[in-house]
């Protein structure tokens, strides 16, 4: 049987740059020849792609609702293709995974961190992430941002305050898992925070990236 491939996550606020910085570590990876798979959440899988819509468009849902639908959007992914991935030895990347209910449903929206810890016990099978790489910028940085990109969704259009509320949950699941969690400043042009993601895989992940 292959070995286990390599869990990696992209976590931060609304445009931190995630989805920019996962192609590029992806592209990296695969010049160093590893199969790498690229996907995000709410999604990854067609089910899970359904709830996303439901999620970033219909509702509104009350907190606890939001937790219970971005957690069975997770089910299906974990299940259907992180798992299975990794255990044909690919590099998983995922832009956005459980620490993002934690920092947007829990630190953002009040929900309790009990339910959060008994949603990550029955729909996550044991699986953490290798590492994860929190994207950090001030809030009005990304909100900025996310707007010059156009067609914002329900969490964006929340108030500054939520985001705030946000970005210290991220910083609060670093500091809880530093062994796990790398915060990378965000706040530079897209080469240059490509080259930090590098340094921290490479730093964390010995032997992915030459
Ligand atoms: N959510 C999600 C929850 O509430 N709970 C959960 O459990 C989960 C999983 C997902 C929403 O769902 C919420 C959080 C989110 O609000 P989404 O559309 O996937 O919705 O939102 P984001 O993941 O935030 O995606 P964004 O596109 O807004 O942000 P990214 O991916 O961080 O940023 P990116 O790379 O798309 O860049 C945004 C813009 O900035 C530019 C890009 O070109 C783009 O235009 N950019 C830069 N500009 C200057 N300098 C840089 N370094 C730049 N990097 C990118």
């Amino acid at each position: 049987m292959a070995a286990r491939g390599a869990f990696i996550t992209l976590e931060g606020g609304e445009g931190a740059g995630k989805t920019t910085q996962l192609r590029r570590l992806a592209e990296r990876l695969r010049k160093a020849g590893r199969e790498v798979v690229e996907t995000r959440e709410p999604g990854g899988t067609p089910s899970a792609e359904r709830l996303r819509a439901v999620l970033l468009e219909g509702g509104p849902w009350e907190p606890v609702t939001q937790a219970l639908l971005h957690f069975a959007a997770r089910r299906e992914h974990v299940t259907g293709l992180i798992l299975p991935s990794l255990a044909a030895g690919r590099v998983v990347l995922s832009d956005r995974f459980a620490d993002s209910t934690l920092a947007y449903q829990c630190h953002g929206l009040g929900l309790p961190r009990a339910v959060w810890d008994r949603l990550a016990e029955v729909t996550l099978e044991g699986l953490r992430p290798d590492l994860t790489l929190i994207l950090d910028l001030p809030v009005e940085r990304g909100l900025a941002r996310a707007a010059a990109r156009g067609g914002n969704n329900r969490y964006e259009r929340l108030p500054e305050a939520f985001h705030a509320r946000v970005r210290a949950g991220f910083r609060a699941i670093a500091a809880a898992e530093p062994r796990r969690c790398a915060v990378v400043d965000a706040d530079a042009d897209p080469e240059t925070v490509a080259a930090r993601v590098a340094a921290v895989v490479a730093e964390r992940l010995p032997g992915l990236l030459p």
